[in-house]
């Protein structure tokens, strides 16, 4: 069944919804084996076509087939034949799998014997466009599935798996179906309006709104740790120079990437590069050193550079020499720092120099972290650190974790609304403007999933995917 908000939408589609679709769906180039994917009313008739060992047309779904694609009596490939019939398939539509050997040049050969048979080349993300389309996902699942795709960090993976499961989707399926029987009940009131009887219990959805409220502001809140898990957190790690900041990124990389010596001023440019620590990718940059009074023009260019970083970052580390910093030296630089408005974590490096017991006296006004870059010293310690910074506590995968802006924005707006519907409520206003408050509230859950949707928008979201998806 087509879901009623996409009949305009598909009116306006060059492409028509029978067309049958064709593409590789694993990456090009040379590999064991690949896959290509027919999806639409003729993919099974074209597969047919091609493969003469078998009559496809006569099999059930969910069984596979093994012998030969040929075109014009010439075999093609040796291959292995998934069938998946409508309604019981990716795309809802017929599908067929054709896994065959790794080589670029045999799979164009039979993508091009497909197009010749009636297919037409994908679009990206036609595949999951389609599904979309066949109500077998809705928006946010179908989201999540690009996000599955470009998941590199276990957190990341399994957030979208929770949301492509539907997790998200069912929170707002609970939303959308609570607002929509007080709606109806209000709509009743309003044709019986002369007699003056409420159906609608307002002590109830007062209830129901204040439970609605609640979970939209949790979910509008986990969208800052969404983000984290989506796109990771870019750390500056600044300090004088010679505190060791090129040593520290080298211990947090565990290889030695930046250049490290006790000549100070040794990192002029910028270094940047990604570790995972605990399932978050960290975007660490080594800056140049920041000295007062440099008179090296290089240098200079260098800590404008590193001020520049200091402002895009999420996170600063603020490095110092436990053994040349003073409690003064280190007060002017934290002012320094909080002139840019950047979160920071204070770090003492070179503790193998000196007494714990002395620079833990020295500093304990602090909250600081003591390290040995060098020797690798309570650099776990850091590192939990870090991660406790950002994630505030434990990523718990099992919540629902909004990590999409889409999302984020509109329930911004569902957000607002409930709070005019609980306004209005408190208030006592009549039926016909609350209704209309659920009616915005509705609307902007019903963006979320795709229930209403206007072409470019479908069109941004799918041109993201990959051909072949
Ligand atoms: N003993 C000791 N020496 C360290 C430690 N960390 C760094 N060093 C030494 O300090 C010197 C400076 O280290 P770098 O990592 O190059 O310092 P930097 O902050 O990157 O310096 P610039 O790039 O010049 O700003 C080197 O000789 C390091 O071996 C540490 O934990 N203990
Ligand atoms: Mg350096």
């Amino acid at each position: 069944m087509v879901p009623r908000g996409y009949l305009c939408w598909m009116l306006n589609q060059t492409n028509s919804w029978d067309d049958t679709i064709v593409a590789l769906a694993t990456p090009t180039g040379v590999g064991a084996i690949g896959v290509i994917r027919l999806s639409g009313s003729k993919a099974i008739e074209i597969a047919n076509v091609l493969f003469p060992s078998k009559d496809l047309i006569k099999q059930n779904t969910h069984t596979i087939h093994v012998g030969y694609i040929k075109e014009a009596h010439v075999d093609l490939d040796e291959v292995v034949i998934s069938l998946y019939k409508n309604p019981k398939s990716y795309t809802g539509e017929d599908v067929v799998e054709i896994g065959c050997h790794g080589s670029a040049f045999v799979q164009q050969q039979i993508i091009q014997a497909c197009i010749r048979n009636g297919a037409r080349l994908a679009k990206a993300g036609e595949f999951t466009q389609r599904a979309f389309l066949s109500g077998k996902l809705d928006l946010t699942q179908a989201e999540a599935v690009a996000d599955i795709i470009s998941s590199n960090t276990s957190a990341s993976q399994k957030t979208a798996l929770h949301n492509m499961r539907g997790g998200f989707s069912e929170i707002l399926k609970q939303l959308r179906e609570n607002l929509i029987q007080f709606s109806a009940l209000i709509e009743l009131e309003l044709d019986f309006s002369e007699e003056d009887v409420e159906f609608a219990d307002r002590k109830k959805f007062h209830e129901l709104v204040d439970g609605a409220t609640l979970v939209t502001k949790d979910l509008l809140q986990s969208f800052q740790l969404g983000n984290v898990i989506k796109n990771g957190v870019s750390i500056a790690i600044i300090g004088k120079p010679n505190a060791g900041k090129s040593t520290l990124l080298n211990a947090l990389l565990n290889e030695n990437r930046a250049i490290v010596s006790e000549i100070a001023g040794t990192t002029r440019d910028t270094v940047e590069e990604v570790v995972n620590i605990d399932g978050i990718l960290f975007r660490l940059i080594d800056t140049a050193g920041i000295r007062e009074h440099s008179t090296d023009v290089i240098e200079l260019i260098g800590i404008e550079k590193t001020r520049e970083k200091i402002k895009q970052s999420d996170q600063v580390i603020y490095l110092f020499d436990v053994n040349t910093e003073t409690v003064t030296t280190l007060e002017i630089a934290l002012n320094q720092i909080a002139e840019t408005n950047s979160d920071y974590i204070i770090v003492g490096n070179k503790s193998d120099l000196v007494r714990e017991e002395k620079v833990l006296e020295k500093f304990a006004s602090f909250d600081i972290q003591f390290i040995s870059a060098k020797e690798l010293l309570h650099i776990d310690l850091l590192k939990n650190r870090l991660v406790k910074k950002v994630i505030h506590g434990n990523i718990n995968t099992e919540n629902t974790i909004i990590t999409n802006a889409r999302h984020y924005e509109a329930l911004q707006q569902v957000y607002i609304s409930l709070t005019d519907i609980k306004k209005g409520l408190d208030n006592k206003i009549t039926g016909d403007l609350l209704a209309l408050d659920i009616r915005r509230c509705l609307h902007y859950i019903s963006e979320i999933t795709g229930d209403i949707s206007n072409e470019n928008v479908l069109d941004y979201i799918f041109s993201k995917f990959c051909i072949g998806k």
